[in-house]
């Protein structure tokens, strides 16, 4: 398991490499070229500068997350085959510097989903909840309000550009089923699977957060039956999978540790965090620890380990304490902290 650790780019991040470098094990920086709008190809020069200032602390820049998809391929329109062009081309450059695993999502639209960032733990600190009552009886711009409230810091997942044209996207979604959205998944890595094979890099889908339907959108990547059928969309090394246990545990349907070892080889990059599941429908993220949530990381890491998992690992969201200031759900602190519950099973597994 190699670990490693998001951030968001010099001037963008307020954990600096040095703070990285320090938490036990963290061998590189998960990154992305924030300031790239989906669709466009990354400049080499742009992806260049991030290596440097990574190789100053000796990290490396080996996984990506995310390169985002144009809602034009997720839509299947015309223009599609121009931003596929552009991606391919990305993918050429990503792998001119050595990056090795590339973490994308086919979520409509939205990227996750929480209706409160920071709401109060029993322990005072804060954590991203989801509550299911208020987000049916929420209609979409509202939840953008809301999440644009926190003006400090950017949310990974929700640049401003893709929130522009919301009520223009509603409606072109309006034909987009199910079905026709596993049609242009299809369709898409068709096209970008090759050249990701043919440059040794690992496509790493994201699964949908939370994994069901939001807001009448069509949702896909949420359970065994669909990430069974859409690595089979494409039979390549190259079309494999982000394995967030966050997102996938939110149902409390997926049995992850079987997943996981059924997917074996085809997982490029684990997120490992916990969630606490309630019986309405609502979760809260917790800290990693297994009896803080709902999801045992005890068996969670030994499936990795019993699978004898070379991929990427990273903590995830974590809760804000410790009067951190920071990202919703990326401060330091609890990150750090769960990199070392991470490895205190691991390394207990290894002895
Ligand atoms: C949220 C993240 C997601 C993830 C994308 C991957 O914090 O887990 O935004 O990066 O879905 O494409």
């Amino acid at each position: 398991m190699e670990m490693v650790f998001r951030w968001f780019g010099e001037g963008n991040d307020h954990i600096p490499l040095s703070h990285i470098k320090q938490i036990p094990g963290v061998k590189g920086v998960v990154w992305a070229l924030h300031d790239v709008e989906p669709g466009e190809k990354w400049p080499i020069e742009k992806i260049l500068e991030v290596k440097k200032q990574a190789e100053q602390f000796d990290l490396n820049i080996d996984v990506v997350e995310s390169v985002n998809v144009h809602e034009a391929i997720k839509l299947g329109t015309n223009s599609r085959d121009m931003y596929i062009a552009n991606y391919k081309e990305t993918i050429k450059n990503l792998a001119k510097v050595g990056v090795k695993v590339i973490c994308y999502n086919f979520m409509p639209v939205f990227d996750w989903i929480r209706t409160d960032l920071f709401k109060e733990l029993e322990d005072g600190s804060t954590a991203m909840f989801y509550e299911k009552a208020k987000l049916e009886n929420m209609n979409p711009s509202d939840l953008v309000e809301e999440f644009l409230k926190t003006k400090e810091f950017t949310l990974p997942g929700w640049e401003p550009e893709r929130l522009d044209r919301l009520f223009d996207l509603f409606e072109s979604y309006k034909s987009v089923t199910e079905e026709k959205l596993w049609e242009n998944l299809k369709y898409f890595l068709e096209e970008i699977i090759p050249v990701a094979e043919e440059h040794d890099i690992k496509m790493a889908i994201h699964p949908d957060d939370p994994p069901w339907s939001i807001f009448g959108l069509p949702r896909i990547i949420t359970r065994k039956e669909n990430i069974k059928k859409l690595l089979k969309l494409v039979d390549s090394p190259s079309n494999g999978l982000t394995f967030c246990t966050g997102s996938l545990g939110a149902n409390s349907l997926n049995n992850l540790p079987e997943m996981i070892r059924e997917f074996g080889n085809k997982i490029h990059f684990a997120h490992i965090r916990n969630v606490r599941r309630m019986e309405n429908g609502d979760f809260i993220e917790t800290s990693h620890r297994t009896q803080d949530g709902s999801i045992d990381m005890f068996e969670i890491v030994k499936a990795y380990h019993d699978i004898g998992f070379t991929g990427y690992a990273r903590p995830d969201h974590g809760r804000h304490i410790w009067g951190e200031k920071c990202r919703p759900g990326y401060g330091l602190y609890d990150r750090a902290l769960g990199i070392m519950y991470l490895w205190g099973i691991w390394d207990s597994l290894q002895r």
